[in-house]
């Protein structure tokens, strides 16, 4: 038999989970665990690049593997661990950053971004970060990496470092290829469509947590155009509020842009707003009371996060050792 396509992808446990995460990375995520051979993590090595508070970092990472689990990645088919009980990721990233230049990590956009936000605390783990994100991805050997837009540049430098490294030492690491929806890749706030949707902008923000009648009460207030249109048509230059609702419909019921307009024909954002929100909580309803249920269950996350990690452990330790013996570290 065929050996199935490995897949990878972590998120930080910085904020709660929001519907740009849910359909720009988890919802691909869930939609092939079949296919693949899959390891999601919580990425919480990485958030500290950030000011945490750490009783919220400890609740936010146990509710996001309960999220993991309750939108559809079965324990048992995928690999779900925390990132810092795999000590693996904090050792090849150190090696890494010696095959990174200061100049490609002066070029990422979310480095400038966030050293722009936090002008108090530009530390080198911020600036850095990109090399630990290599080394999450490339100790598992994956094929695929799937992310959101945004993250795209940084699946790239990987790709250059792994690169440049089995330029060196021979085929040592797998060059895995970036996967982007093309539905939800980029879903914008609902109130800022020009920003990407972001918790750091709550109310424009639908959150996986927030009960019905918030999300309901969010969707109506969606900015959607200026032009007085009124109209239900797909043109993100023009309409970039109306095309984020429409690119939103149409990732949660599978809908083309066509069948959306035609849908909607002649009934304007008065109809077309609610019915946005109405079918977001269909989608969200079912993963936020699997979610709450599961959080309850802490002797099975416990499980959960235990076999996960071993089981990434002794991948991840296999593609350590083969490093740390091409660069030539004595073996014991
Ligand atoms: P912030 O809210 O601070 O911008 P974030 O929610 O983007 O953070 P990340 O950990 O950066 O959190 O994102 C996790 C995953 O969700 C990544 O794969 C990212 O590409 C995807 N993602 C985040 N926001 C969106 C969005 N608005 N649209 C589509 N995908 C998104
Ligand atoms: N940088 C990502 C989170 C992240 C990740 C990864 C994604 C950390 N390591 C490895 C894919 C693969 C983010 O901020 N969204």
């Amino acid at each position: 038999m065929e050996e199935k396509k490995i897949m990878l992808s972590g998120i930080q446990p910085s904020g709660d989970l929001h519907l740009g995460n849910y359909l720009g990375a988890i919802k691909n995520w869930a939609d092939r665990v079949d296919e693949f051979d899959c390891y999601y993590f919580m990425a919480d090595l990485h958030t500290i690049t950030v000011r945490q508070n750490p009783a919220d970092l400890r609740r936010r990472s146990m509710q996001q593997l309960a999220a993991y689990i309750a939108c559809g990645l079965d324990p048992e088919k995928n690999t779900l661990f925390l990132q810092s009980m795999v000590p693996q990721h904090a050792q090849l990233s150190w090696v890494l950053s010696c095959y990174t230049q200061f100049g490609e990590l002066s070029r990422m956009t979310q480095f400038k971004d966030k050293s722009a936000k936090h002008k108090d605390n530009i530390n080198a783990g911020l600036f850095t970060y990109p090399v630990l994100m290599a080394a999450d991805i490339l100790l598992y050997q994956p094929h695929y990496v799937p992310v959101g837009a945004d993250q795209k540049q940084h699946v790239e430098l990987t790709r250059d470092i792994a690169q440049r490294f089995n330029s060196i030492y021979g085929d040592v690491f797998r060059i895995p290829e970036p996967y982007i929806p093309k539905a939800g890749a980029r879903i914008y706030g609902l109130t800022t469509p020009g920003d990407k949707m972001s918790k750091s902008i709550p109310e424009g923000c639908v959150f996986i947590m927030d009960d019905d009648a918030t999300i309901a009460r969010k969707f109506k207030r969606a900015v959607t155009d200026s032009d007085r249109e009124n109209c239900v048509r797909f043109d993100p230059e023009n309409k970039p509020g109306v095309a984020n609702l429409m690119s939103i419909y149409a990732s949660v019921t599978g809908k083309t842009y066509e069948e959306i307009e035609k849908e909607f024909e002649g009934q304007g954002y008065g109809v077309f707003k609610p019915a946005v929100g109405e079918a977001v909580i269909d989608t969200l309803r079912p993963i936020r009371e699997e979610t709450e249920r599961l959080i309850k269950d802490k002797a099975y996350l416990e499980q959960v996060y235990r076999e996960g990690a071993q089981k990434a452990s002794y991948i991840a330790n296999k593609t350590l050792r083969k490093v740390y013996k091409k660069v030539g570290f004595v073996q014991i």
